[in-house]
């Protein structure tokens, strides 16, 4: 996919991240959700990326008529100085969110791809990450490159459903690297999303910082050695804003979120616990260590689905997303026909 974009969400906003007059940011209280936007700064590209998904969910609205999934993946940074040297990063390769974008490609969705930028992406994913350089794809032949012909069969299937979502227009790649470029990525594409009504679908893959510095007590310059010998990072934790997403931000959309633990015997308690919480229609459990074998779909009736690889499967390299997906879709198809009775 040419890259067209005039930033790197991996670069830090040198000017603008930093406001030494705000207030230290409060502990977490209610609603502090609102009082995080007063207190941080919006990324300076955000208007680009507004253009982007305006468009696109206007295309996909008015003209094709698709349901518009944003898949977001990856993990966040949390910065600990403006100028950034050192960061906390969360967990997450990105592959759970860019194999299943693909599939709702497949199955016939829109995709805004909201993702860690240099994780990995759809398609690409397949060559990028799995071995030491792309250039093992290619050998040489008659002074020209060549795909290997070990590898071309496999690729042209990948290549020509790259090329049908490019065609299609289906795929909108955006980026994010800290976690305030994510929050306020993902409230405005829910802004724009509304359009879509019930069409739209969150399906919520990123691994999100629970905990982050505010930008009033960031230091600017890349933190020295200590007189103590130690750092100690005092960090607050970030607010709910699944709780925004659902009642505000997209109230008309379908809202699945991931939990991850690494626990089996808490996998549950915490899958309903944020059902309870904020009220939105699925989660997907998963344990880090067996993420890509097993998930659990936790509806807020406490029904558990257990999606599972057997033996045979995971012999022939089945991806669990392929198993996930169509699942995800039937609720999706199930929340538009309840939404739809609703507000005729
Ligand atoms: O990206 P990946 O495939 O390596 O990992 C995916 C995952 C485990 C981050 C994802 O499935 C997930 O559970 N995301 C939510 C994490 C959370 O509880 O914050």
């Amino acid at each position: 996919m040419p890259n067209t974009k005039n930033y790197h969400t991996s670069q830090p906003d040198y000017e603008t991240a930093i406001d030494r007059n705000v207030p230290d940011f409060p502990v977490a209280e209610v609603l502090d959700e609102d009082k995080y936007f007063q207190n941080h700064e919006p990324p300076s590209y955000l208007p680009e990326i507004e253009a982007q998904i305006d468009k696109f969910v206007d295309f996909h609205c008015q003209q094709t008529q698709k349901k518009v999934v944003l898949v977001t993946s990856g993990g966040t940074t949390v910065p600990l100085e403006n100028n950034t040297v050192r960061f906390i990063d969360n967990f997450s390769a990105g592959t759970r969110g860019a194999t299943s974008a693909e599939y709702f490609l497949e199955n016939g969705y829109a995709v805004i791809f909201l993702h860690r930028e240099f994780s990995l992406l759809p398609y690409s994913r397949h060559y990028s990450h799995t071995t030491n350089c792309f250039l093992d794809y290619m050998v040489e032949k008659d002074n020209k490159v060549e795909i290997n012909p070990e590898f071309a069969d496999s690729m042209l299937v990948v290549l020509r459903k790259y090329m049908a979502a490019q065609k299609a227009n289906s795929l909108l790649l955006v980026p994010f690297t800290t976690v305030n470029q994510y929050l306020y990525t993902l409230r405005l594409a829910s802004q724009l999303l509304q359009k879509a009504q019930s069409d739209a679908l969150f399906y919520l893959a990123a691994a999100v910082s629970d905990f982050f510095l505010p930008s009033s007590r960031m230091p600017n310059h890349k933190i020295q050695a200590q007189p103590s010998g130690k750092l100690v990072v005092d960090l607050e934790q970030v607010p709910k804003f699944l709780r925004r997403l659902v009642d505000s931000w997209a109230p008309q959309a379908m809202i699945v979120s991931f939990k991850l633990e690494t626990d089996s015997s808490i996998l549950i308690k915490k899958s309903v616990q944020a059902l309870n919480r904020y009220h939105h229609q699925l989660v997907i459990g998963n344990l880090l260590q067996t993420r890509k074998n097993e998930v659990v779909l936790v509806t807020p009736d406490e029904a558990q689905n257990w999606i599972r690889l057997d033996d045979t499967q995971k012999h022939q390299n089945v991806e669990i997303e392929s198993l996930i997906i169509p699942a995800v879709i039937q609720e999706h198809e199930n929340w538009v026909k309840n939404w739809t009775a609703k507000n005729k």
